[in-house]
């Protein structure tokens, strides 16, 4: 795997502070993956040919962030039958509860899965993806199996502060 094969797309610059961390857990998995920038409503052709030209460049998910009245998760699945995750990114007035509707609500007929609001949203994408990978790629499946390892193993070794 060389060329990308997840694609992290965001709304805006500002959708960074979250979506950097789909793209950390990608770079530990070692998936190749790009990261773009692409609004629905302010750059809608630029969308439009993103989602149509996805699959035929390699991609085989897509993981989509956006904040406010999100929908580009919604509108990029409306023109690819590639999986979306979609990432509702923390918004300034409604904290990313109008993300996290605007994305879950899709109506019947085109899928988006969704995920937790900000970064923890964004990192299970970005695990999501990997699992979708993993059902053809053992060394991957190997890896998650050790990533879930090394969690429970990181668990089980906290401790708490002695109370009096
Ligand atoms: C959405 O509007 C973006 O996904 C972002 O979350 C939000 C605010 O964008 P900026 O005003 O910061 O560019 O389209």
């Amino acid at each position: 795997m060389d060329h990308p094969v997840v694609s992290i797309v965001m709304g805006s610059s500002s959708d960074w502070q979250v979506m950097r961390h789909a793209a950390s857990v990608l770079k530990n998995f070692c998936i190749p993956h790009e990261t773009m920038i692409i609004s629905a409503h302010r750059t809608p052709d630029r969308m439009f040919e993103y989602a149509e030209t996805a699959h035929d460049r390699g991609i085989r998910c897509i993981i989509a962030g956006a904040g406010g009245a999100a929908h580009l998760p919604g509108m990029i699945a409306a023109k690819t039958t590639l999986p979306v995750l979609g990432v509702p990114v923390t918004s300034k007035h409604l904290q990313g509860v109008d993300s996290l509707l605007s994305i879950v609500q899709m109506p019947k007929g085109v899928p988006v899965a969704t995920f937790a609001i900000g970064e923890a949203g964004a990192a299970n994408a970005a695990l999501f993806a990997a699992a979708i990978l993993a059902g053809g790629d053992i060394s991957l499946a190997e890896k998650l199996d050790q990533f879930r390892k090394d969690q429970a193993a990181s668990v089980a070794a906290m401790t708490l502060p002695e109370s009096c």
